[in-house]
């Protein structure tokens, strides 16, 4: 209730100025007769009432407070836009270290901001734009995507007044961090090299252990042997010992433990023996007749021998890119030594290779665009294998 006091000479025509002024649904809180004859009148309303008249006590000190709050606030405004646009000043040198050391995030919010600040018909901004779909349609995985646009945007390269620089700039990163090893057929060894080569079913792995061998036999002038693991699938042996015939190389069935100690021990004197394995589920559980003779057992194999030897993933670059990241890792147990991605020519992202490699640390060894034996397999450079995820893989051959 809001409360006002009048001072009236008499009691009936007072209420009427009273009601004149406050209307009539004020009451009479109560009358008091003072010391010079006059009646102080003291009246209440409803604060709902309608009446326009009836104004809150003098002594209300609130409108006061909401305007000192209001001078606060504007100043904590003022404040705020300040820091705001310092932070939008700094050149992106500034922001270098910390983008890159601390957390990926900074620098990229920094370019967004930018962005943000020259408007959508910015020439930079397309240029990011561009460069995203780029490397997101041709296979990169997005966490990777993002990682090289926040190196770009913390470089201290001025790619703002020209944007193109930006391309480079993530380029000349891919080549650095995408990894590479010789391929089996060049290297230079004074011991025997023992090569498993692994995968998932259909990736192309004994056609591959073909190439590499009529590769190291032909060009490489090695002396190659090969060992069939894979007795399980029906036609792998007769596939693989075709193959052999044709290109006039030793083979070796095994099924066991033994009978791998057996083959090496045959091949002694060979310079490099290629191992054919029979295709895994990566995830799921193998069949019993599957787990007879097991990657691992192979290893053990090797292992107790004291022969030199890696494993080799086939990865089929049409595989999903998570999927070929978390492969790469580890497939069936065992980490490899070095990747190899078949069946690019069937594959619109080349993009899936540079993100298994990276994301395991792991050199990519040969790649496979054909079914042919030999021709379909090479060992390219990063510089090549980077402008394939530019370019698209049949584009950048196209090229050549
Ligand atoms: N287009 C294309 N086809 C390929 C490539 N590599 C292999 N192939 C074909 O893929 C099919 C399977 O190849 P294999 O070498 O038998 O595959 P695998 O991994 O040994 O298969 P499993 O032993 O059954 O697990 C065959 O038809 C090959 O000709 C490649 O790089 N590109
Ligand atoms: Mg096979």
């Amino acid at each position: 209730m809001i409360t006002r006091t009048f001072h009236v000479s008499d009691l009936s025509q007072g209420l009427r100025t009273i009601k004149d002024q406050v209307g009539d649904d004020a009451i009479i809180l109560s009358t008091q007769r003072q010391d010079d004859g006059s009646l102080e009148v003291k009246v209440g309303l409803d604060p709902s009432s309608q009446s326009r008249e009836f104004e809150p006590e003098p002594q209300a000190k609130v409108p006061d407070e909401l305007a000192s709050l209001k001078a606060l606030v504007r100043e904590l405004k003022g404040q705020i836009q300040g820091l705001t646009h310092e932070v939008r000043q700094k050149p992106a040198a500034q922001f270098r270290s910390d983008a890159w050391a601390m957390d990926p995030m900074v620098g990229l919010r920094a370019a967004i901001a930018r962005i943000n600040d020259r408007g959508a018909d910015d020439s930079f901004g397309r240029s990011v734009g561009i460069l995203t779909q780029v490397l997101t349609v041709h296979g990169v995985h997005p966490s990777h995507v993002e990682q090289l646009l926040a190196y770009a945007f913390g470089s201290n390269v001025d790619w703002e007044s020209d944007p193109s620089k930006l391309h480079g700039i993530v380029r000349n990163f891919m080549e650095q961090h995408l990894l590479t090893t010789t391929p089996l057929w060049a290297t230079r060894s004074n011991h025997q090299e023992v090569a498993v080569v692994m995968g998932a079913t259909g990736v192309g792995k004994t056609t591959t252990v073909a190439k590499i061998a009529a590769h190291a036999s032909r060009v490489g002038s090695k002396k190659v042997g090969i060992i069939c693991a894979d007795t399980f699938r029906i036609g792998a042996a007769y596939q693989i010992s075709t193959y052999a015939e044709l290109l006039d190389l030793p083979i070796q069935m095994v099924s066991s433990p033994d009978e791998l100690q057996r083959a090496l021990r045959k091949f002694k004197d060979l310079d490099l023996i290629l191992i054919d394995t029979m295709g895994r589920n990566p995830w799921g559980k193998p069949s019993p007749d599957q787990n007879r003779f097991t990657l691992r057992d192979i290893e053990e194999v090797l292992d107790s021998m004291d022969v030199l030897s890696t494993f080799h993933l086939c990865v089929a670059a049409s595989t999903r890119v998570e999927d070929a990241m978390d492969i790469a890792r580890s497939f069936d147990g065992i980490t490899p030594d070095g990747l190899i991605v078949t069946k690019l020519d069937e594959s619109r992202a080349p993009g899936v290779l540079y993100s298994a490699a990276c994301a395991a640390q792991v050199p990519i060894s040969h790649v496979c665009d054909g079914p042919l034996v030999p021709e379909h397999i090479q060992s390219p450079t990063p510089s090549e294998m980077v402008s394939w995820v530019f370019r698209g893989y049949a584009c950048a051959r196209e090229d050549k």
